[in-house]
């Protein structure tokens, strides 16, 4: 299947970094949260590589927040996720399943706590900020939601530390993971996490005004040129091998938390208020859930479309959602939701692979 080019409109959104990205030689771009995202690589091999050697800078401007600030923040906030929110520190982020009364998922951001009435909720690509205006309308929260103008760039690989170091200053290292800062840029206050979509380390900082990413975009570029800092982009062999899931492909609104493999961010004794509680308390034995998986054979195809797993008797068994080569694995790194039957470590499937069945062993874990 051939892929169409995009139509350009306003509609579909540039970012604080896109004149820089195009000029880094984006080659692709999918849409996300009505923004585009660019890749580069010709063959994600050399970009993999990359990334576990050096650093790269990302324009994750596509995970846009939703600002929610007010003396009802946390309440509203709490209502969306399973998550206990109620002990979180004002540097913290945390990474929070959002469920709708059904207890099936709506969104995988991370959730970034500036005070305890203010958060951004930084979103994976589904309409949040409708969702949320609405509870807020609804239930007559005293509370604002709305998308400011902050645009995460991810500067990732072993690196990234190095690079930061010399931009933002040297005590931005001794943020632990999952933890913020603030760094003032030409004189604008901006938050920067150690967080981002890789297991390779770095830092997320979370652009607050347009007019500053080119400035940023340049000043990392001109403070890395020895470490060889590249653009880049998410990477799908990377975050495969990390088990880091992916919104809309591994895991949809058919999904609860559970079968996501995301039930250790549940804290149905303690997330009061929360409003899919009830129906979320029934289905904490998931039927199915997300696996590593390991496809045999020569390098797979891009997917597409989801491709069935069967069991040794031919009956369905699930499905795989994100599959790439990986060179360090020499093998197929695979994402699958699994039913419960075959959903055991060493267990031996068939996948349903264009151009040929394959064979499939469920994982005990992920790669790295
Ligand atoms: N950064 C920011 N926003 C985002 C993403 C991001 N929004 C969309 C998407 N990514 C959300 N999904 C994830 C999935 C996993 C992680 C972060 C965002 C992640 N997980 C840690 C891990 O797997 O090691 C564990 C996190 C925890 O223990 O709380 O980092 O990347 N801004």
């Amino acid at each position: 299947m051939s892929m169409p080019y995009l139509t350009p409109s306003i509609r579909l959104r540039k970012t604080p970094f896109s004149n820089r990205v195009d000029r880094a030689g984006a080659k692709a771009y999918t849409v996300y949260n009505h923004m585009l995202l660019a890749s580069y690589y010709e063959t994600p091999e050399e970009d993999y590589r990359h990334l576990k050697s050096a650093v790269q800078v990302w324009d994750v401007a596509v995970e846009r927040q939703v600002e929610v600030k007010g003396p009802d923040a946390l309440r509203l906030v709490q209502m969306t996720t399973p998550r206990d929110m109620s002990r979180m520190q004002d540097d913290q982020c945390c990474y929070i399943p959002m469920v709708d009364v059904a207890g099936k998922m709506m969104n995988d951001p991370v959730a970034v706590r500036l005070s305890q009435d203010r958060y951004w909720l930084s979103l994976a690509d589904s309409d949040m900020l409708l969702y949320c205006k609405g509870l807020a309308a609804g239930a007559g929260l005293d509370v604002e939601v709305f998308e400011p103008d902050v645009s995460p760039l991810a500067i990732q690989g072993p690196k990234a530390d190095e690079l930061v170091s010399r931009v933002f200053g040297e005590d931005i290292v001794s943020t632990r993971f999952f933890r913020h800062k603030t760094i003032n840029f030409q004189g604008q206050d901006m938050i920067i996490a150690r967080s981002g979509w890789s297991h390779q380390g770095g830092f997320e900082l979370y652009l607050d005004g347009s007019q500053y990413g080119e400035a940023v975009w340049d000043a990392l570029f001109e403070a890395g040129r020895d470490l060889d800092v590249r653009a880049g982009c998410p990477n799908l062999i990377e975050r495969i091998e990390a088990g880091l899931l992916s919104f809309g492909s591994d895991i949809t609104m058919d999904h609860t938390p559970f079968e996501a493999g995301l039930g250790k961010y549940c804290n149905l004794d303690r997330a009061v208020g929360f409003l899919g509680h009830a129906a979320l308390s029934a289905l904490t034995e998931p039927s199915k859930q997300i696996r590593a998986l390991e496809v045999d054979g020569s390098a797979v195809p891009a997917i597409n479309h989801p491709w069935p797993l069967h069991n040794a008797s031919g009956d369905p068994a699930g499905y795989i959602s994100s599959s790439t080569w990986s060179p360090d694995f020499n093998t197929n790194v695979t994402i699958a939701m699994v039913n419960r039957e075959q959903w055991d470590a060493g267990t031996v499937l068939t996948a349903k692979v264009p151009g040929g069945d394959r064979t499939a062993t469920v994982r005990e874990k992920f790669w790295i």
